[in-house]
């Protein structure tokens, strides 16, 4: 039988590679106060989340062999999440700034805190730095390395479209509610975010395991795309009608003019009117327009309109993940996992 992990066996594993990290930068006679703000950075921004997606390597490899992992086995699978969770701090950190965001896992996001500012522009280059000095240091040996290397370039690739996707459609300047469409929005979101978050710590657990083949990477990715689309959507739900105190951060998309799922959803269904106010009120950095367009979004009773996206939705994902063919190699249960930490999420 598998068994699970929890935060706190996960977390006991970061300490180990903090070490060795800032070990590293030792070696390269990297004064004391920059070590201390190496570590700082390191810690602030990699641990306090959820760690969805780091647990999700060690829990996919032990589904995938069915049977809890040895202490060796437990600590290549975090180590490889800690490095997926690593991914995420490096692009939250930077999310933070182009979004011009105010918190983040509850408190001020990095670049807001004292004294910090932009150098959190190279604090985020080194939290991804810091990921292939660990690959290195923990996975030189392994018959998997050059496609580990390859898996964490073409992710960061992946997410780098996505996200210039999203930052070029929603220009801070000119709002030209004709730049939305769902087709656009599928795009963003697949690339920035479904691959790092979903496909990244699957196809990690099968690259530790040396059991990936063409075939179920793709068996994966077609299931776990959809998934991370899903996560997406709730995530951009979750920004108007979440509550600040459970997703720790404060929704900015509609004064960012974001290609959110909302407006996307709200431009299917206006009236002319309404679209005179979303053109007028959205994607502006004002409170008062703010609530003009959130005051639309309840008149367009767009939560009942989420909520029966997310049952049609997670119907769809249930009947994927039935059809499954589990010959090559793959576990109904992992995609079931995924699906259950994140269905009906408020944070
Ligand atoms: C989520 O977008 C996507 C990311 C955090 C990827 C960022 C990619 C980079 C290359 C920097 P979001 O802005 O909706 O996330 P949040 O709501 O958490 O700010
Ligand atoms: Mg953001
Ligand atoms: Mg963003
Ligand atoms: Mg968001």
């Amino acid at each position: 039988m598998a068994q699970k992990t929890t935060l706190k066996e996960f977390e006991s594993v970061f300490p180990k590679l903090e070490e060795v990290l800032l070990e590293y930068a030792k070696s390269y006679n990297l004064p004391e106060k920059e070590l201390e703000w190496y570590k700082a950075s390191l810690q602030t921004n990699t641990l306090g989340g959820k760690c969805n997606r780091g647990m999700s390597v060690p829990d996919s490899v032990s589904l995938l062999l069915g049977k809890p992992l040895t202490e060796q086995q437990y600590f290549e699978s975090a180590t490889l999440g800690w490095m997926t969770e690593l991914l995420q701090a490096f692009f939250l950190v930077s999310d933070d700034i182009m979004d011009s965001s105010i918190t983040r896992r509850g408190k001020p996001c990095w670049y807001r805190q004292d004294g910090v500012g932009m150098i959190a522009i190279n604090d985020a280059f080194l939290l991804e730095a810091s990921i292939y000095v660990l690959l290195k240091k923990f996975f030189r040996q392994h018959p998997c390395y050059v496609d580990l290397l390859e898996l964490f370039h073409e992710t960061t690739y992946q997410t780098e479209i996505g996200q210039l996707c999203d930052l070029l459609t929603a220009p801070e300047d000119t709002v030209n509610l004709n730049n939305f469409s769902m087709s656009k929005y599928q795009f963003i979101v697949i690339y920035k975010t479904a691959y790092y978050s979903f496909y990244l710590p699957v196809a990690l657990a099968l690259y530790q395991l040396n059991i990936a083949t063409p075939g179920n990477l793709k068996q994966a990715h077609d299931i776990l795309i959809p998934l991370g689309e899903y996560f997406q959507v709730q995530d951009d739900y979750l920004d108007n009608f979440g509550l600040p105190e459970h997703i720790g951060k404060i929704g900015t998309d509609i004064m960012d003019n974001k290609c959110s799922w909302l407006v996307n959803q709200a431009l299917a269904i206006v009236t002319p009117a309404q679209r005179r106010i979303l053109e007028e009120n959205y994607g502006r950095k004002d409170k008062t327009k703010e609530a003009v367009i959130k005051k639309l979004y309840d008149d367009l009773k767009l939560e009942q309109m989420y909520k029966d996206y997310e049952e049609k939705r997670v119907t769809e994902i249930r009947d994927m993940i039935a059809k499954v063919d589990e010959s090559q190699g793959l576990k109904k249960e992992i995609f079931e996992a995924f699906l259950g930490k994140i269905y009906k999420r408020s944070k």
